[in-house]
């Protein structure tokens, strides 16, 4: 598609707009902390005290401007402390407030707040013993969606973005002994945000992922990547970013087992290139998921990580892991636990998930529809599986708004700051079935430039949307020539045509690129049988799995896929009072853990490719 200067002269205006804005934007972040379960921290998971405050009487005065605005900063619920002053707003008392368990979701705690948009104020109280030649951050994991912080009553800052971290300095701003801390966390869903008002999947609020607090040396190792270069096996690259007043310091990068120690020099700016020659090591794949125990140490900071490594590249049709040309065996999966329902609260959670995953003999799971947690893709690296990451750009976001613009590339940049070190992660995506218009071409083209520019060492793609002409399934995106695969969400069989006539479609795509289905799958509730045409049964489930192998195989280029989706998951867009009751049935396993037919038929189906990909 052209974009004509004629019919959208604002646009271009736009456009050049949004590069200032993403440049200042990206530079006046303060740098996410990279690795923070290997710092010196403290957890402040735990029980929190929390209230339910829908009119946001905790935030605005009676006028609705905001407490935290006013002059005396007083009223707000974030100023905990007593005994109050005179004047001072008493209709609330977190001491006698009920707790919930963070990290947590509140609507899977509290039955009252099972469907609540809004917001809900959190306290939790901790010690501390701050050391005066030390920095503190404070580190959250994901509030979804909007959060305000407060330390010991005083305001730290914003946080918009329901799945990735952020984390404020709070160096000089702790008391010994007791302190408290105060997040109001809300969830109401806007038109201009990411993800937009319209989702296929519970909006679940509140401070979703863990709270630490990390004490640093006064001038640390506040970020680096430690990676083979693309497509290069024997060279490692990357950098060492300190942040503090040393900023001019050697860095010694140690892989012991690999035989590699190498300093470094930071310049002004904190900052060394890395470029290691690798002689000999075991490359990381989901047979060999090998991690090496990374030391990096400067005079100042010491830390360890656990990485692995491996190249990546797409060559003509073909996905190229450590140089051998590989098919994805996937599945798709949310960040929920069917079983209790809720956001995934930890590793058990997480195991249970990736377990299920392994069973089915994949070697690939998409984290769909934003990022998940960090835990998840460090067990995917230490299980030997694969990831595709996503940001929740989805549907029918503002195209022509900055502010939302600048919202998903710093959701994109925060995840790719995160996870740049995950061997398993190869592909960062920019977002699923978000409709061709020449705005969103912009929007998701800049962004696709953005995901290149931060990591040329990993694939760039997005779920598009096919379109139907006569008997064929079309892929013909133009965004698609800025992406690395043809990834599609396809649901014939479901949303179109039937089991028995898809199979007359042919697929009659553009580009010369691998093939990964991102999506395809029909709803079934477990334990519901009936013969094939009927509809929420396992059997149609079943048929519809394997006439979508059968379609599929035709394309040339397959490379992999990832069905949707692992297990149901609660959404309230599924309204059948029987089959569904909030649930969407595409699940290759039902919200009580029994695995249906169609599982058994993929793990068949992948089973039999691992022999053909020998
Ligand atoms: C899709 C979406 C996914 C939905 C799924 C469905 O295309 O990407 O988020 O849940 O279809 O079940 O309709």
């Amino acid at each position: 598609m052209n974009l004509s200067l004629k019919k959208y002269p604002k646009l271009f205006f736009l456009h050049g707009l949004l590069f200032l804005f993403a440049d200042i934007n990206s530079f006046s972040q303060p740098v996410l902390i990279q690795n923070i379960y290997g710092r010196n921290h403290q957890s402040l998971n735990g029980r929190w005290n929390y209230i339910i405050d829908p009119y946001e009487m905790g935030y605005y005065d009676y006028r609705h401007m905001p407490f935290d605005q006013s002059e005396s900063g007083k009223g707000g619920f974030y100023d905990d402390k007593k005994p109050k002053d005179k004047g001072d707003w008493v209709e609330y008392e977190f001491d006698l407030s009920p707790s919930v368990k963070i990290p947590g979701d509140w609507n899977s705690q509290v039955e009252k707040l099972e469907l609540y948009e809004g917001t809900v104020w959190f306290r939790q109280k901790f010690n501390a013993d701050p050391l005066s030649q030390k920095k503190y951050i404070l580190y959250f994991g994901a509030v979804n969606y909007e959060a305000h912080v407060y330390l010991n009553g005083k305001k730290l800052g914003s946080h918009k973005g329901g799945f990735t971290p952020f984390q404020f300095d709070v160096t000089g701003k702790l008391t010994k002994g007791e302190n408290f801390v105060v997040v109001k966390a809300d969830n109401k869903r806007f038109q201009d945000e990411i993800p937009t008002v319209n989702t296929d999947w519970w909006n679940y609020g509140g401070i979703t992922r863990d709270v630490l607090l990390a004490e640093l040396p006064d001038t640390y190792i506040s970020d680096y990547k430690v990676q083979l270069a693309k497509g290069n096996l024997k060279m490692i690259e990357g950098f060492v970013q300190l942040e503090g007043d040393q900023k001019n310091q050697q860095v010694t990068i140690t892989i012991a087992e690999a035989g590699i120690k190498q300093t470094v020099n930071t310049d002004g700016n904190g900052k060394a290139s890395i470029h290691i020659p690798v002689k000999s090591m075991e490359y990381w794949s989901p047979e060999n998921p090998k991690l090496y125990t990374v030391e990096i140490e400067s005079a100042s900071d010491k830390l360890n990580d656990k990485i692995g490594f491996r190249t990546i590249e797409t060559k003509g049709q073909d996905i190229i892991l450590n140089g051998k040309s590989i098919f994805l065996r996937g599945i798709s999966m949310h960040d929920e636990n069917p079983l209790i329902p809720g956001r995934l609260r930890g590793q058990g959670d997480m195991r249970m998930m990736l377990n299920w995953v392994k069973e089915l003999n994949c070697n690939y799971v998409r984290l769909a529809h934003y990022p998940h947690s960090e835990e998840m893709t460090r067990l995917a690296d230490e299980m030997g599986l694969l990831v595709w990451a996503e940001v929740p750009v989805y549907w029918t976001i503002s195209w022509l708004n900055e502010e939302t613009y600048k919202n998903a590339e710093k959701q994109l940049s925060d995840l790719m700051t995160r996870d740049k070190n995950r061997s398993s992660v190869i592909v960062w995506s920019i977002g699923n079935e978000t409709p061709i218009s020449e705005p969103r071409n912009i929007f998701m083209g800049k962004l696709a430039t953005v995901a290149r520019s931060m990591d040329n060492t990993r694939l760039v793609a997005a779920a598009l949307e096919i379109h139907r002409k006569g008997s064929n399934v079309v892929v013909e995106d133009p965004l698609g020539d800025k992406l690395d695969l043809v990834s599609f969400n396809e649901y014939a069989g479901w949303y179109w045509s039937s089991t028995k006539d898809m199979l007359n479609y042919k697929f009659d795509i553009k580009f010369n690129k691998p093939v990964v289905v991102t999506e395809f799958g029909a709803d079934a509730l477990g334990g519901f049988h009936a013969d094939d045409e009927t509809r929420w049964s396992e059997e149609y489930q079943d048929l519809l799995y394997k006439n979508q192998f059968k379609m599929l195989s035709a394309i040339n280029g397959l490379r992999g896929m990832t069905p949707w989706i692992l297990v149901d998951f609660r959404s309230p867009r599924r309204q059948h009072p029987y089959f569904q009751d909030f649930w969407n049935r595409k699940g290759l396993i039902s919200e009580t853990g029994k695995k249906k037919m169609a599982f058994h038929t993929l793990k068949g189906f992948y089973d039999g490719i691992q022999v053909k990909y020998k």
